[in-house]
């Protein structure tokens, strides 16, 4: 239908699926959610207004669509042994936009990691609505370690009595302590709020901690280790789920994404199988066999490794720039992107930084072995980022170890 409604459209979808199975990619947010996701997604359930939740719908026609969101919910509630469950987030800003409306007044003080180390807009950036409207005491990992010392952010907290703190990052690689930051939060008398999007699949397939026993209110994002649709959930304990479902609607939102919800709720089911436990396992050997490699290539990665699915790898030794270091590797079909590294002396754009993720290509069915390749791959381009004939080569290298491993084989736009 698209092909003949839209070419225009329909040819891009095509090159960005083709561009999808001939490269690979390390971006660590990013995940190939399976087809029943898409098709999910891709369903007449776009067509309908369902304003409220289940059951308290301010319109009609709602008795599949309460169905759809009831099932997510309970499956939500499930896959992370938690009291309630809110589907409805368009974005994991918005959970967090509804989390802090939702526990905070408007210029309150609440603690995240700064963002240039590992943290996330939302988690309090001066450039973003969380470090506008509340007052932000950033807390940071060890310029040593790279790592997170606890008894400091205790201390700080103490001092500074935020009314919440946020734990879950983007950019760091080790597991949180869960219990060590509900113990601060109770030493100051904080709520404690995860933000687990990266590693939300790892969570569900208990391969790393959960903060489920710890925190206050979990938010997530849905499509990154999770593999589901791009949106976003809010998990709480039941004593929160009143305020947390009004912050979200009538609070931010209108019209929850029934179609995306429908897909949540296929990615929660795949979710909690043996084979995605499998999975998750993967992604972990992974990222540990290409952070091995690097290392042994010369590469310094941030904390000397990793726990979960994400390396930062820190080029100063190699004196190029994450920024060059991005845009070379994405000409050899390598797609990564530029990231700051903890201390990092140049700016968020051209940084000192490249951040890998391992969740994609386990999805390809990729293993520790390729990776390997992969890092082989890497060390060649970043060995002289200006060499076209090198990165032509690489790329047509690229193209076909990515043809080993099918990706939408049988997909039809
Ligand atoms: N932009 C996402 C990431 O890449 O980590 C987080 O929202």
């Amino acid at each position: 239908m698209l092909n003949s409604s839209d070419p225009e459209i329909h040819k891009l979808i095509v090159d960005e699926v083709q561009k999808q199975r001939d490269t690979i990619d390390l971006i660590a947010s990013e995940n190939y959610s399976s087809e029943a996701v898409i098709q999910a997604m891709g369903s007449p359930l776009t067509n309908k207004y369902a304003e409220g939740y289940p059951g308290k719908r301010y319109y009609a026609g709602n008795q599949y669509i309460d169905q759809i969101e009831s099932l997510a919910i309970e499956r939500a509630k499930k896959l992370f042994k938690v009291g309630h469950a809110n589907v409805q987030p368009h974005a994991g800003a918005v959970a967090n936009l509804a989390t802090y409306f939702a526990f905070m007044e408007l210029g309150d003080t609440f603690m995240g990691l700064e963002l240039s180390q590992g943290g996330h807009l939302t988690h309090g950036s001066p450039v973003n609505f969380s470090g506008k409207w509340y007052k932000v005491v950033p807390y940071h990992v060890e310029k040593e370690t790279g790592t997170l010392d606890y008894d400091k952010i205790k201390k700080q907290a103490i001092e500074t009595k935020p009314k919440l703190i946020v734990a879950g990052y983007t950019a760091y690689p080790r597991e949180i302590d869960y219990k060590a930051f509900r113990e601060i939060c109770d030493a100051c008398g904080a709520y404690l709020m995860a933000d687990i999007s990266h590693f939300a699949g790892l969570v569900a397939a208990e391969v790393i901690s959960s903060p489920a026993p710890y925190a206050d209110v979990i938010t997530s994002t849905t499509h990154k280790t999770l593999r589901g649709p791009r949106g976003a959930i809010i998990l709480s304990k039941e004593e929160h789920a009143s305020k947390i479902d009004k912050a979200l609607f009538p609070g931010i939102q209108g019209g929850p994404l029934e179609h995306v919800i429908a897909a949540k709720a296929v990615c929660f089911k795949e979710a909690s199988t043996p084979e995605f436990k499998e999975y998750a396992k993967q992604i972990i050997k992974n990222a540990k066999a290409l952070g091995e490699e690097l290392s042994s290539l010369g590469f310094e990665l941030v904390s000397g490794g990793t726990d979960t699915h994400l390396l930062l790898v820190d080029l100063t030794n190699k004196g190029i720039t994450g920024k060059d270091a991005q845009f070379a590797l994405e000409e050899a079909g390598i797609i990564a992107n530029r990231n700051t590294v903890p201390y990092d002396q140049r700016s968020p754009f051209i940084t000192s930084g490249i951040r890998l993720g391992s969740a994609a290509c386990a999805t390809r069915g990729m293993k520790e072995s390729d990776m390997k390749v992969i890092a082989e791959f890497i060390s060649r381009v970043l060995s002289n980022t200006t060499n076209s004939e090198l990165k032509s080569k690489v790329k047509e290298e690229v193209k076909a170890f990515c043809n080993q491993f099918p990706l939408y084989a049988n997909y039809k736009v």
